[in-house]
């Protein structure tokens, strides 16, 4: 491989990551400089000083987004990963351009490219979020008022796929339980059941033929689970606005879960005292269980999960690395399943 100077390196060879990752070495002596990181308020991430730039350079993955200026305040104030597990890993991050062109989005379509190449008319601007069931504050709240008090942060993650793929994603947002307080669940709020944007005008799958899913897509979690420290609700990943593909304007992560937990382009939250249905469970409840825990132990009836591929795989590196029980998550989510079987519990 012929290695170029940075002076011979054209700027449009400079892809999202790339930016990303100098800027985060920039943020990492910044923040040595600041001793706490009083600088760090206009210097994090990537949109804040080359926001511009990387829209330029990735205008497809982001056409859907930069949408209203309020949006524009919100990400020049991430603050940045601590350098430490499990809120950031020192894996190689996953390509900007796999992480917005290999995805799982049924609403856009089966293959891994329909949801980057089928999503170009989705909007998300104005989206507003429903929120029901067992709180004190339920209502239909417009996205900015929902997001207008969050601190956003980032997370460097490791996702997980049950299709035994992975990757490790710079995440944008902030701890659902942040989110879920404001809402004051009630002592009966066992439950939080989550609920995907079904538009047929702007999502091809979910008119399609083909299609397997009893639409809208459903998730849902313990209540132990949604209020954990790791439980993450994201708006963006490597430094900007979420693009369509990976669940805009805001998607569900949690880390040490099989990817289909983390439910994309939510509409609905509903707090409830039983466990919900869920999509994948009522597709095939012998394959995919509610929990969806990350365990190499336990395997799926058509393919094991002790190992995955890590993405991006290339002709030289199969890239095959072992998966690790609740994702590499379990000294800080073990104990939330103490007692249960996990065979059982899958
Ligand atoms: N609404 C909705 N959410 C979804 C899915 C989906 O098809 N529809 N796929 C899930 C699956 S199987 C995975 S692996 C992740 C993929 O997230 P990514 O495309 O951002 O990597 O999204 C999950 N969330
Ligand atoms: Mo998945």
């Amino acid at each position: 491989m012929l290695i170029k100077k940075p002076s011979d390196v054209k700027s449009s060879e400079i892809t999202p990551e790339k930016v990303y990752r100098n800027r985060r070495a920039f943020m990492k002596e910044t923040a040595a400089l600041a001793l706490g990181g009083s600088l760090l308020g206009g210097a994090s991430p990537v949109l804040a000083q080359d926001g511009d730039a990387l829209k330029a350079r990735a205008p497809e993955a982001l056409s859907l987004s930069a949408p209203a200026p309020w949006w524009e305040s919100k990400f020049a104030e991430v603050t940045p990963a601590p350098d430490q597990e499990p809120y950031f890993t020192g894996e190689t991050l996953t390509p900007y351009r796999d992480v917005t062109r290999y995805n799982n989005f049924y609403e856009f379509g089966m293959d891994k490219s329909d949801p980057s190449s089928r999503s170009g008319t989705f909007r998300t601007d104005p989206w507003s979020v429903e929120i029901s069931g067992e709180v004190a504050k339920p209502g239909t709240y417009h996205l900015e008022d929902l997001l207008g008090p969050m601190q956003l942060e980032e997370r460097v993650y490791r996702l997980r796929c049950v299709e035994a793929w992975s990757m490790v994603i710079p995440w944008i947002g902030f701890p659902l339980v942040d989110l879920i307080k404001r809402f004051e669940p009630t002592s009966k709020a066992k439950f939080v059941e989550f609920e995907t944007l079904v538009d047929p005008e702007t999502m091809p799958g979910v008119t399609s033929r083909f299609a397997i899913v009893d639409w809208p897509y459903r998730e849902g979690l313990r209540i132990d689970e949604a209020t954990h420290p790791l439980t993450f609700m994201a708006v963006g990943l490597y430094g900007s606005y979420l693009p369509a593909q990976n669940g805009a304007p805001m998607r569900l992560v949690v880390p040490w879960k099989y990817g289909f937990k983390s439910i994309k382009s939510i509409v609905r939250i509903n707090f409830r005292e039983t466990m919900p249905n869920t999509t994948w469970n009522d597709l095939q409840a012998n394959e995919y269980g509610f929990y969806a825990n990350v365990n190499p132990q336990v395997h799926h009836p058509r393919w094991r999960q002790d190992m995955e591929r890590r993405l991006p795989q290339t002709l030289f590196s199969r890239q095959y690395i072992e998966t690790r029980l609740f994702n590499g998550y379990a000294d800080q989510v073990a104990s939330l399943y103490s007692g249960m079987d996990l065979a059982v519990n899958y």
